[in-house]
């Protein structure tokens, strides 16, 4: 059976691309709610009724475990999910404050993420006990506008470098040695993120993504339930979307070198 994995619209597939990588033996179904992105700018109920919907369809799809690979939607919904499907495994996706302060040597991360997540009580909750066990100070910077620039693939126009400068500069100015992407649609300007920082920077910069992290906990979570593919097998991708085709078929060749079959 398949993995279901979700996102607003294609900032899953740069979780998608690590557990591709990890788990070539695993057949991946991957949605983009493409029709109700960006989810960032939405309430809280609205994801949530959102999510719930989109893992009811993968569900019917026959999917054994689900990758919420959206930091809006996890903090919003994961939750529901779980309690709505608690056979379900269920992995979500939050921003890397633990390894962030780790990192940290001035004690002062930047992290950049949806206006959803970041004024989510799970975040704050988050947030709080991190810093009172590391002493580091978080520094919370909604990107506005990002998302839809990465959603319309723009990856290196000069419009988006003048949003990352302007969320960016700030927190470097403050400090900041460590960035914290929590958004699963940032990975994709990171070539971007790491010119700016190398010319704003007065030192190193570390930028923590937690694609990677997600795709180890899955397959943690799989061979817990006995649930890993076994070989032989070559995992097929394949995508549904709730908005346009395109949308979603340009991004997976584009951005992943894949050519899946998409249904709407
Ligand atoms: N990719 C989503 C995330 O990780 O938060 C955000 C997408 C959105 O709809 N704003």
């Amino acid at each position: 059976a398949p993995i279901g994995i979700f996102d607003s619209g294609i900032g899953g597939l740069s979780v998608l691309r690590h557990i591709h990588q990890d788990l070539p033996l695993e057949d991946l179904l991957y949605f983009a709610d493409s029709a109700y992105a960006p989810y960032g700018d939405r309430s809280e109920a609205e994801i949530s009724a959102r999510s719930l919907a989109v893992t009811q369809f993968l569900l019917q799809q026959g999917v054994k475990a689900l990758v919420v690979a959206c930091n809006t939607a996890t903090t919003a919904a994961i939750k529901a999910i779980r309690s709505a499907y608690p056979a379900l495994p269920v992995i979500g996706i939050e921003p890397g404050l633990k390894p962030a302060a780790a990192h940290s040597r001035s004690k002062i991360v930047g992290v950049l993420a949806t206006k959803a997540t970041l004024q989510s009580a799970r975040l704050l909750a988050l947030q709080e006990q991190i810093s009172a066990a590391s002493g580091v100070h978080f520094e919370l910077q909604a990107c506005v506008g990002l998302v839809d620039q990465i959603e319309k693939g723009e990856l290196r126009s000069a419009q988006t470098a003048l949003l990352l400068r302007r969320y960016i500069a700030p927190l470097l100015a403050q400090g900041a040695d460590t960035l914290v992407l929590g958004c699963t649609h940032y990975p994709f300007v990171r070539p971007l993120i790491e010119e700016i920082v190398a010319e704003l920077a007065s030192g190193p910069v570390t930028i923590i993504d937690t694609g990677a992290a997600v795709s180890r906990q899955l397959a943690k979570v799989l061979a817990e339930n006995g649930l890993l593919q076994a070989a032989p097998h070559s995992g097929w991708v394949s995508a549904f979307t709730s908005g346009s085709e395109s949308a979603i078929s340009i991004p997976f060749a584009r951005l992943l070198q894949l050519q899946p079959p998409v249904s709407t």
